[in-house]
């Protein structure tokens, strides 16, 4: 059978195949061969048998990408949650995170926060440079006022049938997000003098998230 690893536990190995997610751990030639199965990977198992024991993974599925920290294959997009104030807007960030993104053939998708902050003038002015990057085909969440009913519908609706990452820099409100678009989740938020002063991060998981009919995670790693 085949499924896509959604995550690692000590040893097993959390299968999902379609709606069920079936534990199973590493058949000994895989360990021989030297191939660790990290979340996101497509891998043909053995089921298990009727006996109470583990099914067993048997092969790793070739990666069309693989990200390190947190290791996460075959990711499809990456929600580049990028704050409009606090930290202060830069396109030159927004860039390397979208480039760095480009190099690793994962789509981004641009999610504008804290537009709250901004009065009428700088708002424009950042709805100005925005569509700059959706001329050149980047999707771009751009709302006035944060969190209305229509857009956390329309960011849901990007999740379905995708393994997607929620990056960008710390305290742009990523984890603010996922607990509006998600509402049974409750992720730690932080203010981020705090985050930023003592370089800490209030977000450390590494399983991989089922929403909207797609797969999600966190990553903070800022990119070089
Ligand atoms: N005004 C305003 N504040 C926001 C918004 N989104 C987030 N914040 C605040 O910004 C701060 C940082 O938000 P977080 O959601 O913790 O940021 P994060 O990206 O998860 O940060 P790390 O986990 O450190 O990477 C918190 O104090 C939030 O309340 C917004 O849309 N408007
Ligand atoms: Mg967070």
């Amino acid at each position: 059978m085949q499924g896509q690893v959604i995550q690692l536990l000590s040893g097993y190995y959390d299968i999902a195949v379609g709606d069920q997610v079936i534990r199973t751990r590493a058949a000994g030639n895989l360990r021989q061969k030297k191939v660790s199965p990290i979340a996101g990977d497509f891998v043909e198992f053995t089921p298990a048998p009727d006996n109470g024991e583990l099914g067993y993974l048997t092969r790793v599925l070739p990666r069309r990408n693989a990200l390190v920290r947190p290791p996460v294959a075959n990711v499809d997009q990456a929600m580049v949650i990028t704050a409009a104030a606090e930290p202060t807007f830069a396109t030159n960030l927004l860039d390397r995170f979208l480039v760095y993104l480009a190099g690793q053939r994962i789509a981004g998708v641009i999610t504008v926060t804290k537009t709250d902050l901004l009065d009428d003038t700088a708002f424009a002015r950042l709805q100005a440079v925005m569509n700059g990057y959706e001329r050149i085909g980047y999707q771009v969440h751009l709302p006035r006022q944060p969190f209305g009913a229509a857009d956390l519908e329309a960011l849901r609706s990007v999740l379905n049938g995708r393994l997607t990452i929620f990056t960008g820099q710390t305290g742009a409100g990523k984890s603010t997000l996922l607990n509006h678009l998600v509402p049974d989740l409750s992720l730690a938020t932080a203010a981020i003098s705090k985050s930023l002063n003592r370089g800490k991060h209030t977000t450390r998981k590494t399983t991989l998230y089922r929403a909207y009919g797609g797969w999600w995670r966190t990553r903070q790693v800022f990119p070089r």
